[in-house]
């Protein structure tokens, strides 16, 4: 099949313009205080949101409340501030639970971040799993995040990672992932969306063929979960991981959800505090999942702000934010695509929020400063993500990245930039 015909089968998105009547931008841009900075002399444009998103006051509040009212450590004290602290993180996992649609609050694991959640997959479910001759399976646009966890496992353990290549326009080539996924392969990693050039993967097509072969199969979701409403039940992938930083809530704070049966079977993680039932020096007995991953004083306030991030996008509605965004790309994709010099990279059919681009004889990192000189934030390099580069016989893109709160003024600011760029480097 191929995946235009897969793409057909993806959740449709709302159209945009029964959404643009109900998506008051001003409004929405006046709850993030970050965007009134003055940048070198001109209003911030804020266009690296792939990299991390800015943060709405009802985040920066519930913290600072947090921290002001109720600060205390989880699931050890008697005292009232102690029992608030927890109920808070606790009801966060829930949010968290209901936000990816996972069936029970257990699936659901407080990590730093998709980085975290990768490594404690790999090191966790991949140690027990993957040995010598085995085989891990993940994709040319892959984060680094999603590489090298499974390169550590695979050199510890005598495996192989497999690589499913991209076509020219940044897709998976579908048919040469279901030629590499074999009776080796232990494990399938794939992006939901790449941070680099914006594709988003077919993965519950992705699922069902791993599944088809007993193989499990985790979701790399930190650019996907700010853009498009996910459901892991209906994607029915083992496991799925995003960071709160990208979904305009803090650093330091993220999920990896797990089917709880793969959980309960997998050793942890980390040993410390809370992840016990009991210690002796001769034998300890884990706590149960999720505090079993839990290892440690957790990122109390990190979580708070991360629900308050989920109850601010909810509000907007994650569909609306993905139809506005797609509106952006389009046009984004048209204005910078027809610009003298300009090379877009990476021109998916389903794609969400990342316009990349290279200009003729001119280094990224010189457009990123002229473009910075003018207030326009984007982001120039390998985005973490070196193979795609390696793809393209590029060492670097400029990268647009676009949130809830940007503008089509914005996108012209965005042009104006670059062809203020070509007038001098050009
Ligand atoms: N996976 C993907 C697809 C990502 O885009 C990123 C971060 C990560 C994993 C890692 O997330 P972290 O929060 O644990 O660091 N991507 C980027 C980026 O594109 N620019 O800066 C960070």
């Amino acid at each position: 099949m191929s995946v235009q015909a897969i793409s057909s089968r993806l959740p449709g998105r709302n159209a945009p313009q029964a959404i643009a009547s109900r998506f008051d931008i001003e409004k929405l841009r006046a709850d993030f205080p970050i965007l009134h900075e003055v940048v070198n002399g001109r209003p911030l444009v804020y266009l690296d949101n792939a990299a991390t998103s800015q943060k709405p006051e009802s985040v920066i509040q519930a913290m600072v409340h947090y921290y002001r009212h109720d600060n205390a450590n989880i699931h050890r004290g008697v005292h009232l501030l102690s029992q608030r602290a927890t109920e808070e993180y606790e009801a966060g996992r829930g949010k968290v639970q209901a936000f990816l649609g996972a069936r029970e609050a257990r699936e659901i694991i407080f990590v730093r971040g998709a980085t975290e959640a990768i490594n404690m997959v790999a090191q966790t479910y991949g140690r027990e799993h993957i040995g010598a001759g085995d085989e891990v399976l993940i994709t040319t646009v892959e984060h680094h995040s999603n590489i090298v966890p499974w390169q550590i496992l695979c050199q510890e353990k005598g495996a192989t990672l497999c690589v499913a290549p991209i076509n020219d326009r940044g897709e998976l080539e579908i048919e040469e992932f279901e030629r590499l996924l074999g009776p080796r392969t232990k494990m399938v990693s794939i992006a939901h969306v790449s941070n680099a050039l914006g594709t988003i993967n077919p993965v519950k097509w992705i699922v069902r063929l791993a599944h088809a072969m007993k193989v499990p199969v985790l979701v790399d979701g930190a650019q996907a979960v700010p853009h498009q409403p996910v459901d892991v039940r209906d994607l029915d992938c083992d496991f799925y991981v995003f960071s709160g930083h990208k979904l305009y809530g803090p650093t330091g704070i993220g999920a990896l959800y797990g089917k709880a049966a793969l959980l309960e079977e997998m050793p942890p993680y980390q040993g410390g505090g809370d992840m016990i039932s009991s210690v002796t020096f001769e034998k300890t007995i884990y706590n149960k999942v999720p505090h079993k991953f839990e290892a440690g004083t957790p990122h109390i306030a990190g979580v708070i702000g991360l629900c308050a991030a989920i109850e601010y996008v909810s509000g907007v509605g994650i569909g609306a934010i993905g139809a506005h965004e797609h509106e952006l790309l389009e046009y984004a994709t048209e204005k910078v695509g027809e610009l003298e010099g300009v090379r877009l990279v990476g021109t998916a059919r389903e794609k969400a929020a990342v316009l990349s681009f290279v200009m003729d004889g001119i280094h990224p990192h010189d457009i990123g400063t002229i473009l910075d000189q003018a207030g326009i934030a984007v982001r120039t390099g390998h985005h973490c993500a070196q193979p795609v580069m390696d793809r393209f016989g590029i060492p670097a893109t400029v990268r647009a990245s676009f949130g809830l709160y940007n503008t089509r003024e914005e996108i012209d600011a965005l042009v104006a930039g670059i062809q203020k760029v070509w007038e001098i480097l050009g």
